[in-house]
């Protein structure tokens, strides 16, 4: 079976980020979104992710979640080479619990926009929201999809607490 072009690109700088990137590509799998992961650093691999982020519009991508941590200048960088919107998640770092990831990704300059989500993986989990909700603007069978696992989220939270 072909597998379907990719819609969503999930880049990340590090191996040691797929912990935390691996729930984007879940909540991607479960509506049923096409995507790819890849490890693209902006330090490590500079070449790399500037070839990645020139060529994801051509490839089909319509969506570009980027997560990094520390110096986390991934997100910022796939934004200045590519007109899809990015969506950064700070990844949680050692040294800083991932504050200086949010900083790093957050603070764009006027003119060149990342839409950044919250630290760790409700961020990541969020930025695979989000990239399927800006898909199903224009997918009317994925936009059903979106709403019946909305739906599913709701009717699992209990009326009332209980005792462990
Ligand atoms: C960043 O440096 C990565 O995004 C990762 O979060 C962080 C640490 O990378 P490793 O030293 O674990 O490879 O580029």
């Amino acid at each position: 079976m072909v597998e379907p072009a990719p819609l969503v690109g999930i880049v990340m700088g590090s191996q040691s980020d797929w912990p935390t990137m691996r729930h984007a590509a879940e909540i991607l799998s479960a509506l049923e979104v096409a995507h790819e992961a890849r490890i693209v650093s902006a330090h490590r691999t500079p070449d790399r992710m500037f070839a990645y982020a020139e060529a994801a519009a051509e490839r089909g991508l319509r969506v570009v979640i980027a997560g990094a941590g520390g110096a986390a200048h991934l997100p910022g960088m796939i934004a200045a080479k590519t007109r899809l919107p990015v969506l950064g998640v700070p990844v949680l770092s050692k040294a800083l619990s991932g504050r200086d990831s949010l900083l790093s990704i957050v603070q764009m300059p006027k003119g060149v926009p990342v839409g950044t989500l919250a630290i760790g993986e409700a961020g990541a989990a969020n930025a695979g929201l989000l990239a399927a909700a800006i898909l199903a603007t224009t997918d009317e069978a994925l936009a059903a999809r979106l709403e019946a696992w909305r739906a599913a989220q709701t009717a699992a939270v209990a009326k009332e607490p209980k005792d462990d």
